[in-house]
């Protein structure tokens, strides 16, 4: 904890002992506030002054360092999903990384950067700026000298208000694989809506998404660079009743879209070369585009 310490900034950033003893971070911007595990590199919390969180956290959620955090951004790397009975969606968030630097921006944003410890031929780095909006930075530079192959998704956990009322825009005409029936589609519909256990990869999408939501009366727009796969999850009932950290009715209440590389687009980066993937939460007042268009 006190290697930690040091990086504290008064009355802006402060660690100290969080949920399951784990150490937290915890950021106060002109704009938010946030919280962020070294367990991770976890984005728990992202909320802007007098709004809603963002970001939806199971009440369940386990902290301990065997286990990864339920809901917030859980940072998946090298592999998305399961691998050969290794740790689902890879070890990056089951790490305890390293925190290495926090700022104040001049618009008073702040800025932490935090790298993951290993011995692989490898470096990854991965930059949380919080202010009027998440933007979230993942780098991977291969160190080696053989070309290295990975995966990578920002998993975000939104907070919304009803998910039977909820709309996921922006994905229109893109092709997804739908990991529920194992086939490939193309999206026909102006806006995702749910109605059952949803969980689709959205695959050679750059496309910017809005998840608009009537009943918190906002839309949350997801951008990003660095990116192909777009996955679009929610377990409905039946999956949250199996998940031990997740309660049976929080489904209701959250929504993941995730950005990323996965699956086809998987990225390969030759010796000493380097990708960035980056994210940006924000959020508006709601406005209905989708339905005065469909009305
Ligand atoms: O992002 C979709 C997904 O792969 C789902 O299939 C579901 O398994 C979810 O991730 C959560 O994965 P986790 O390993 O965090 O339980």
């Amino acid at each position: 904890m006190n290697a930690l310490k040091i990086h504290e900034i008064p009355g802006r950033v402060t660690i100290s002992s969080g949920n399951g003893g784990l150490p937290v971070i915890r950021v106060r911007s002109d704009f938010s506030t946030a919280e962020i595990y070294p367990h991770g590199a976890h984005v728990t919390g992202f909320q802007k002054h007098g709004e809603a969180p963002l970001l939806f956290m199971s009440a369940a959620s386990e902290f301990r360092a065997e286990t990864p955090i339920r809901g917030g951004v859980p940072v998946i790397f090298p592999w998305f999903g399961s691998r050969g009975g290794m740790v689902a969606h890879g070890f990056a968030r089951l790490a305890e990384w390293d925190l290495v630097a926090t700022s104040v921006l001049p618009l008073g944003s702040i800025k932490l950067s935090f790298q993951l410890p290993t011995e692989e031929p490898y470096r990854v780095t991965f930059d949380v700026t919080i202010g009027s909006s998440l933007i979230m930075a993942l780098a991977v530079c291969n160190t080696g000298a053989a070309p290295f192959t990975f995966e990578t998704c920002l998993h975000t956990y939104f907070q919304i208000g009803d998910i039977r009322q909820l709309r996921v825009a922006g994905l229109q005409g893109t092709r997804y694989h739908d990991q529920l029936l194992a086939a490939d589609l193309t999206e026909t519909a102006d806006a995702i809506r749910f109605s059952a256990e949803t969980d689709r990869t959205y695959q050679d999408t750059a496309a910017t998404v809005a998840i608009i939501d009537p009943v918190l009366d906002r839309s949350m727009i997801v951008s990003k660079t660095g990116s192909k796969s777009t996955v679009v999850w929610n377990p409905w009932i039946a999956k949250s009743q199996r998940m031990p950290d997740f309660g049976d009715d929080e489904y209701l209440r959250m929504v993941c879209v995730e950005s990323g590389n996965v699956s086809e687009n998987a990225v390969t980066l030759a010796p000493g070369e380097e990708s960035l993937l980056t994210v940006e939460v924000s959020s508006f007042p709601f406005t209905d585009p989708i339905g005065s268009r469909a009305g």
